[in-house]
């Protein structure tokens, strides 16, 4: 079968290709990537007494679980077009992750920076089975990404930190795919903001579709920080971020202009939740839906319980919300956060009708 008559989805850089900085030269380092599921989501609305539609754009189903995958495939192809051997990047997880599995694929080494003991369980496993290099720094991720932009500058290493701006342009093609699926932008779009690459991302991505005619409204751009790491939302840097949400455990983000103008011309916000607020989304999501995501993932989910409270949503919205990150990626707060106690009975049928009342 030829490849034009293949039914294969080809990923982001092929599909949205007109969109994207690349030539005939680009080689495409793809794992298909993209066309992940936009679903609808009643039963958590219908749980916080909300008035709207939700629909949950699950970028957990991308390749590597996450939405860096979308970002990934351009820096590692645009690197590899320049002739570049080894890639590297900070991470809290989910960018090392994707770009290990990128460099693999691209045969390039990839090299890992990591905030020591602060990574969730399966961004760790990824890493290593795709073979990356890790290192664990004493430090958190705003310190790691200041030593990879000094190493990025001795030129023997490509950086593929959302700091090289083709990561943006691939992660804006999650906009592009939600107005294709909706016919349209929705009226709100609900995001966690750690490094604040992707609120930077959608926002470019719906405007450049608007622009090109292919949807004819803005949303309102909703970012979310977790409050033990919110340097926007508190407006200043944040030394010593904490959060359960790994992931956006961040206190000095490359993109907070990015983040600031998307919120300001959008005429949205970018607001903090708890982590008790997070934690009691991220259960209300997995148990009303059976969609189970990453915790940054609820902190937009436990910012639409704030707005449902502070009556911010008019009746009849329509809410596209990023989930950014699949679920799996961290059991240990999966299983710390439901709890496992269970039920230990001898191996009989009346043992087991008994313990459960049955
Ligand atoms: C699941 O992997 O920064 O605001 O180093 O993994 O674009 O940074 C991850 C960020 C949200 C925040 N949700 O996105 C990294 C990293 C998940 C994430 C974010 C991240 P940005």
């Amino acid at each position: 079968m030829s490849s034009t008559s293949s039914n294969i989805w080809p990923g982001v850089i092929r599909r949205y290709s007109e969109h994207l900085p690349i030539t005939d030269a680009t080689p495409v380092i793809t794992l298909h990537e993209g066309n992940t599921p936009l679903v609808p989501a009643p039963g958590f609305v219908e749980a916080i007494g909300g008035k709207f539609s939700l629909y949950l754009k699950c970028e957990g189903l991308n390749p590597t679980c996450s939405f860096k995958d979308r970002g990934m495939t351009l820096a590692v192809s645009k690197a590899k077009e320049r002739g570049a051997e080894i890639v590297i990047c900070a991470s809290t997880g989910n960018t090392s992750a994707s770009a290990a599995a990128y460099a693999a694929r691209a045969k390039m080494r990839c090299i890992v920076l990591l905030p020591h003991g602060k990574i969730a369980l399966g961004k760790l496993a990824q890493a290593l089975m795709y073979g990356a290099t890790t290192v664990a720094i004493e430090g958190n991720f705003d310190q790691a990404l200041q030593i990879v932009r000094e190493l990025g500058e001795t030129g023997k290493v490509e950086v593929v930190n959302s700091i090289n701006p083709v990561r943006i342009e691939g992660q804006k093609t999650a906009a592009f795919e939600i107005c294709d699926a909706l016919g349209d932008a929705p009226d709100f779009h609900f995001l966690p903001v750690g490094n604040a690459g992707n609120i930077t991302a959608y926002w470019r991505g719906y405007r450049e579709y608007q622009a090109a005619g292919k949807s004819d409204t803005l949303p309102r751009m909703c970012g979310w920080q977790a409050a033990g790491a919110a340097p926007i939302v508190d407006g200043h840097p944040i030394a010593s971020p904490n959060t359960v949400a790994t992931a956006i455990r961040i206190g000095n983000p490359a993109s907070w202009q990015g983040a600031r103008e998307a919120a300001d011309q959008s005429e949205g916000f970018i607001d903090k939740v708890t982590d008790e607020e997070i934690l009691h989304a991220y259960k209300l999501l997995a148990r009303t839906e059976g969609i189970f995501v990453e915790p940054a993932c609820a902190a937009p989910l436990a910012g639409l319980i704030k707005a449902v409270q502070r009556d911010q949503i008019p009746e009849g919205s329509l809410i596209a919300a990023t989930m950014t990150g699949h679920g799996l990626k961290d059991p240990d707060t999966a299983i710390g956060s439901a709890g496992f106690h269970p039920h230990v009975v001898p191996a009989e049928r009346d043992a087991v009708l008994k313990v459960l009342g049955l």
